[in-house]
């Protein structure tokens, strides 16, 4: 009787601190659920906003690299990347379209196992250290109309390059967009213009170096029927630029000079000089002149009417990041 008694007594002590342990939750196995929902919790309010649906994240996973999935950027780089177009609005509804064009290294002037080199195209490394915009295009004689008020291309329409523009003519209009669009509007620099026109490649044209592709790209002697074209009707070069090579010589903002010496960074050519610099070919050129490193040289004051331009913005310019 004493033992059914003490086993009873035994088996009610036991259910009770059964009961008590419960109570206050002195379970290995709890305390950590416990110390692992805590951590979830503290978790969960630094880290990102995340679906109501999302798996819970276990305490001990770490957090994902940050900088997998930015983009690797200089330390010198502008902290928000510029826009990769430019819009510029030249009134009465005619607009210029540009493009960002960003720095980089390249070889300017021709290589000397080309046989046709010209003794000015001696090949040396440049710097382009800053990013611009230019025109995906030549300046249209739509275009020149809008800002200049007249038009003095001898082969006529709204979408063909303008031509017969000195270059005078073409820092005056430079000026004139600038004040109408606050933009700074210029020439190109010879180096700016080179980098731009052979977009990465080192070849003789901004495609290769075989003369029979350059109908794709180009209006030059071949195909031009002696007069210019509406721009944009060829393919572009990779940055997607057209008629750098051909429809119209460009001109450059540099005096024409000697190249420097060795590797150079944003060259802008002499301080003073007699002739300008243009480039690219033009309706009336053999092919050996649509080269990219070909510099024709010409009196600023002279107008051709296988001449004409394409302008650049400064991307460190008022409004243009
Ligand atoms: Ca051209």
């Amino acid at each position: 009787m004493t033992t059914r008694t003490d086993a009873v007594r035994g088996l009610i002590v036991w259910v009770a601190l059964g009961l008590l342990c419960a109570t206050l939750g002195c379970s290995g196995k709890e305390d950590a659920a416990a110390t692992k929902i805590a951590a979830q919790g503290s978790d969960s309010v630094a880290a990102p906003a995340k679906p109501e649906s999302a798996p819970a994240k276990p305490a001990a996973e770490p957090a994902p690299a940050k900088s997998e999935a930015a983009p690797v950027r200089p330390a010198s780089a502008p902290a928000t990347e510029p826009a990769k177009e430019l819009t510029l609005d030249l009134g009465g509804g005619v607009t210029m379209k540009m493009i960002l064009i960003r720095p980089g290294k390249f070889m300017m002037g021709s290589p000397v196992t080309e046989i046709d080199r010209f003794d000015n195209e001696v090949q040396h490394e440049v710097t382009i250290s800053k990013p611009f915009y230019m025109g995906v295009t030549e300046v249209t004689q739509a275009q020149y109309e809008a800002v200049m008020g007249k038009n003095p291309s001898q082969f006529k329409g709204a979408t063909n390059p303008v031509e017969t523009v000195s270059w005078n003519d073409a820092m005056e209009f430079c000026k004139k967009l600038s004040d109408k669009t606050r933009q700074a509007v210029r020439l190109p620099t010879e180096a700016e213009w080179e980098y731009a026109c052979r977009a990465g490649s080192k070849t003789k044209f901004s495609f290769g170096d075989v003369e029979e592709g350059l109908g794709d790209y180009a209006w030059y002697r071949a195909n031009s029927d002696n007069t210019t074209h509406p721009v944009g009707q060829k393919k572009p070069n990779a940055w997607g630029l057209y008629d750098m090579h051909g429809n119209v010589f460009e001109c450059c903002a540099d005096w024409y000079g000697d190249y420097a010496k060795g590797a150079a960074t944003d060259p802008s050519g002499p301080a003073s000089g007699t002739a300008r610099v243009s480039r690219g070919g033009a309706l009336v050129s053999r092919p050996g002149y649509c080269c990219s490193a070909l510099r024709r040289i010409g009196s600023p004051d002279i107008r051709s009417d296988r001449c004409g331009f394409r302008v650049v913005v400064s991307v460190s310019a008022p409004g243009t990041k």
